[in-house]
């Protein structure tokens, strides 16, 4: 392979047409990654052409670039976000000393840690969202499905750069790994529970972007004041992308919302079922499940492992130089929820064995905006229904209120109750049932199934019956 064709192939900002090593490293798991993607990326339509965005260089004008591609042939890229010139680690320990081009063989283990827990995520997000094509309720839907795929898979190029650059052979064999591992595979699962979990309709899956992705958008933000430099750098770019995903979780909830709403106003019973719509109670339901799953991708409220992690440089809070003035926060204290005798009570504990938790109330604070917008669009068709995040301690398989049969008000019940009531606050056998039975595909330009609004606006100034996925004449489905 020329090395002008290699920079055409992987476009990147890391000098990879002058690094014979890695280049020679990433040319062995290139054709591993395709087949991966063949074999496990999204199901059917890798003949169309989608109208998809492209990273091509990391200025402002370069890093989203439109056309149509077909998925195959997308330029999974290396972009690191601009160098800051003299920084240094901005908190921890070694606050105010160089930032580290190298990995410091103190925390080699742990910089790896944290770089194949993220890497792991990526792909595994892409196995969740294989099959959802074949019931796309509108092409828009279905293009914007692809994207937040191939740039996932660009997310773990961003990682699987990382492993080979930085971390030597073992570095390569954990890249290798990350496209071993497969969401739900009882023998190889993916490391974090959420990404084992299926995603089989797209009410799962705009559920999903919004509050799964957006976990995403925090731990990038915490990796992103990494003392580690290339690490910094990577998930400042990776954050570029990000907003997109969520975006598409926030706008399809609120366009499903928008929906049984109409379907409501329409039906003289409020039957949103009788009309082919998804209830309010539902979307409840499946908000519960995916709020809770995604609370558990922090860790434990206390975790010694978060206080090593700070200490040691490697990973902050969010907005770390924007939001705080202490950097150190060797003596303040932080208040975490812990169970109580009937419900959740607080305790003090050292902030920085707190940090997960610190991590998570951000998140938290960022998930409400979204359920407010929601809750606006519910008010203003003039239907009396909120939507609300349930409690931390609902349905958690990780921390202090893991396996509680708490409440999602936060009441603590015996076991009996919360099993009881249990089908009134998570997904049903039914209720996926009864989406699944929604989710015909629609393919043809400009039309969108019955159960959701049409976005008020198409992507990159095209308009909503613009044909985003130009389907292959040869192909059957
Ligand atoms: N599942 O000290 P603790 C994204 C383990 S999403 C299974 O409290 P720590 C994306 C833990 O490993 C962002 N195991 O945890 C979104 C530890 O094990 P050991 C992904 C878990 O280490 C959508 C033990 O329990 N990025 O990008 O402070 C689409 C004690 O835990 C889980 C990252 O996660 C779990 N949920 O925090 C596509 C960033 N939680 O030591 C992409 C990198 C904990 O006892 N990862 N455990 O063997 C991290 O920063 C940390 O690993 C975690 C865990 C925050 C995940
Ligand atoms: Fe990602
Ligand atoms: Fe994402």
């Amino acid at each position: 392979m020329s090395t002008v064709d290699h920079y055409d192939k992987i476009p990147n900002n890391v000098n990879l047409q002058r690094d014979r090593k890695l280049q020679r490293a990433l040319e062995k798991w290139q054709p591993n990654f395709l087949n991966w993607w063949v074999n496990m990326g999204p199901e059917g339509f890798q003949l169309d052409d989608i109208y998809l965005r492209t990273a091509i260089s990391a200025d402002s004008d370069g890093w989203a670039h439109f056309d149509y591609v077909k998925m195959p042939d997308y330029r999974w890229g290396i972009f690191l976000a601009d160098p800051v010139e003299g920084r240094t680690i901005g908190f921890g320990d070694v606050a105010d000393e160089p930032a580290w081009q190298q990995v410091p063989g103190e925390h080699r283990n742990a910089l790896k840690r944290l770089i194949v827990t993220q890497g792991d995520t990526e792909p595994a997000s892409v196995e969740q969202q294989r099959l959802l094509g074949h019931t796309c309720p509108s092409l828009y839907d279905l293009r914007n499905l692809f994207q937040v795929n191939v740039e996932e898979g660009r997310h773990l190029w961003a990682m699987v750069y990382l492993l080979h650059n930085y971390f030597g052979r073992d570095g390569r064999e954990e890249a290798e790994a990350l496209l071993f591992r497969n969401s739900g595979n009882p023998d190889k699962p993916r490391i974090l529970s959420a990404f084992n979990e299926p995603i089989s309709d797209w009410l799962h899956f705009f559920m999903f972007t919004y509050f799964t992705d957006r976990d995403g958008k925090f731990q990038l933000l915490s990796l992103a004041e990494s003392g580690f430099d290339p690490l910094a750098r990577t998930t400042r770019f990776m954050l570029t992308e990000e907003a997109h995903h969520m975006f598409v979780g926030e706008t399809g909830v609120l366009r499903v919302v928008q929906r049984a709403c109409e379907l409501m106003k329409e039906s003289k019973t409020e039957d949103v079922r009788a009309l082919g719509g998804i209830d309010l109670p539902l979307i409840q339901r499946y908000l519960n499940f995916w709020y809770s799953t995604s609370l558990d991708l922090f860790g434990g409220e206390v975790s010694s492992n978060a206080a090593a992690y700070f200490g040691a440089g490697l990973k902050g809070r969010a907005y770390e130089m924007k939001k705080y003035e202490n950097h150190v926060i060797l003596e303040d204290m932080y208040v975490v929820p812990k169970p109580g005798t009937d419900d959740i009570v607080e305790e003090h504990v050292p902030m920085r064995n707190a940090l997960n938790t610190v991590l998570r109330d951000s998140y938290a604070e960022d998930c409400q905006r979204g359920v407010d917008k929601w809750n606006r669009a519910i008010e203003s068709a003039g239907i009396d229904f909120t939507l609300t995040l349930p409690s931390v301690g609902f349905n958690r398989k990780i921390g202090v209120f893991q396996d509680m049969p708490i409440a999602p008000d936060g009441r603590i019940l015996s076991r009996e109750d919360y099993d009881a009531r249990k089908a009134d606050w998570l997904p049903s056998d039914a209720d996926q049932q009864y989406v699944a039975s929604l989710m015909a595909p629609v393919m043809e330009v400009g039309k969108m199934a019955n159960w959701l609004a049409p976005p008020t606006k198409g992507i990159k100034g095209k308009p909503i019956d613009f044909e985003y996925v130009r389907r292959y004449a040869g192909e059957k489905d």
